[in-house]
């Protein structure tokens, strides 16, 4: 890369800096030296990543480095005290790679970073990398993903896919959307009949699935080893026809209705102040707790069209209550923000458009008011179900699409709700809803490069020049980044998107 071009990382760190002198080659003899809690594990990723991307097998040894190696360092010094949680630095000289951070977590994004910087032809041709030093912490703590694996079912492997694709961008939280009017996919001992019946249809007559509580820990124990936190939601009381579909108790008529698989929203719901229903909401929230070790629990809550305002009011007081009497953190879509009643801490999603309509705005500070935080979701540039252009054979346009590459890029988290500022921002998520994504590879076409836009957004600092001169992130400098980063997904055989703003220069590893 010459000299003066940036560097090829997204999200783009906090400091980077050319060093001048000698290359890093990484020669045959190279080790990887670990020291410190949890630095043998994010070598034994990294370790895995260079014999499967670059044919290199090397040892990890806990002794200090030699000339030449990779040393992970894991130590509560290695990073200022308010870039702990997940803070790296990266020095790249000839004498060797050096990741240091205080936690695992900030060892295993320098990874990343590194993984970035990493030649695509490093199985042919020789490994080097020119010298730099990366200080590096992100803005945000949650920095998400949304896999909707209702309307469309997606198998255990296909998500594990997905989970490797997000890492690379630093993103570490996984909201899965686990139930939808389309299919309930995940399997619950005490109502076995949401899966048995429930799970048998998806979008468009498919097949539909569901993942067995196994499958389910399994997942959760592969996203957490690269410390992605999975967020499951248990959509409610709309977007609910699945679970009444399973159980006529459940319905005010005592007649379960026909399984749906069209993309309509709307038109469900759970019934209100009923003791069936309060049973069953009890024992999915208390199972999925269980195999839930992270902190939120997401309920929903979005789109009830066919619950009356009074009876949307008592469910959400009741369903957060129970959340939280189960030990989690309740989340939800910023309508939940109509409740006053919200648990304390209880956390928002806000969806609505990057100027906001209606009462979204006021929904969302709601969740403010009563001690939680936000997550930003603006559909017009967060919803990577929408189209990129006029006429996509995938996603859909109703949330003010097309979205380009641009558009995704260019927004802060900060400058949406009035009032809304990082002090109450928990962090930013992008959702891949998949009425029209039948396969892992549909959702990677929408999803990439968008998340690079995205998990940019969320990691990275501010663009400086702020109040009152309307700040705009620069466009210029994050395409040639992509360019680079589309060569990795390229090699690495994840799909995406040639959008015609970006001078892709794939290389095909040999
Ligand atoms: C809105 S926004 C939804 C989903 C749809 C999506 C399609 C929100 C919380 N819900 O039910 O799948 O639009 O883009």
């Amino acid at each position: 890369m010459p000299a003066g071009e940036q560097l090829p990382v997204i999200p783009r760190p906090v400091t980077a800096e050319r060093l001048g002198g000698s290359a890093f080659t990484l020669a045959p003899d190279a080790r990887v030296s670990v020291a410190g809690p949890g630095a043998g594990e994010v070598a034994a990723l990294l370790v895995a990543e260079l014999a499967s991307d670059c044919r290199r097998d090397l040892a990890i040894v806990h002794e200090p480095p030699a000339y030449g190696d990779i040393a992970i360092v894991i130590a509560p010094d290695e990073t200022p005290d308010d870039e702990r949680a997940e803070g790296y630095s990266l020095s790249i000289t000839a004498e060797g790679v050096r990741i240091g951070a205080a936690t695992a977590a900030g060892a295993f994004w320098g990874v990343q970073t590194l993984r970035q910087l990493v030649p695509v032809e490093c199985a042919s041709d020789p490994l080097t990398i020119e010298p730099l030093s990366i200080r590096d912490h992100p803005r945000y703590a949650y920095r998400g993903a949304m896999l909707d694996v209702a309307r469309h079912f997606f198998a255990p492997d296909d998500v594990k896919r997905f989970i490797d694709a997000i890492v690379l961008l630093k993103v570490n939280h996984l909201h899965l959307h686990l139930t939808d009017d389309q299919g309930w996919r995940i399997h619950i001992e005490s109502w076995p009949n949401l899966t048995a019946h429930g799970a048998s249809t998806g979008s468009d007559g498919s097949d539909g699935g569901f993942y067995t509580q196994d499958e389910f820990r399994d997942l959760v124990a592969y996203a957490a080893e690269r410390h992605v936190t999975i967020v499951p939601e248990l959509d409610m009381p709309g977007h609910t026809n699945a679970a009444l579909a399973s159980y006529p108790e459940l319905n005010a008529s005592g007649v379960a209705p026909e399984l749906y698989t069209g993309a309509k929203v709307g038109f469900s719901t759970l019934l209100v102040d009923d003791d069936t229903t309060d049973r069953f909401i009890d024992d999915v929230v208390r199972e999925v707790a269980a195999l839930t070790p992270g902190p939120y629990l997401h309920i929903g809550g979005d789109e009830c069209l066919s619950t009356s305002a009074d009876d949307f009011l008592r469910f959400i007081a009741r369903a957060s209550a129970i959340v939280a009497a189960h030990g989690k953190t309740p989340a939800g879509w910023h309508e939940m923000g109509k409740s006053a009643e919200l648990p304390d801490g209880t956390v928002g999603q806000y969806w609505d458009f990057v100027t906001p309509r209606g009462s979204a705005a006021d929904e969302t500070l709601s969740f403010v008011r009563q001690g939680g935080s936000i997550i930003m979701s603006p559909a017009d540039v967060a919803y990577l179900d929408i189209v990129y252009e006029e006429g996509d054979r995938l996603g859909q346009d109703w949330a003010d699409g097309p979205t380009g590459i641009r558009e995704s890029f260019v927004w802060d988290p900060a400058r949406i709700v009035p009032g809304l500022g990082d002090a109450h921002i928990l962090g930013v998520e992008a959702p891949v809803w998949t009425e029209t994504l039948a396969t892992i590879e549909d959702v990677e076409e929408m999803v990439f490069p968008r998340l690079a836009a995205v998990a940019e957004v969320a990691w990275s600092p501010a663009p400086a020049d702020t109040e009152p001169v309307e700040s705009e992130r620069d466009f210029d400098d994050f395409a040639p980044r992509l360019a680079a980063l589309g060569a990795h997904w390229a090699a690495g055989g994840t799909n995406f998107r040639r959008v015609p703003e970006i001078s892709w220069r794939e290389s095909v590893r040999v």
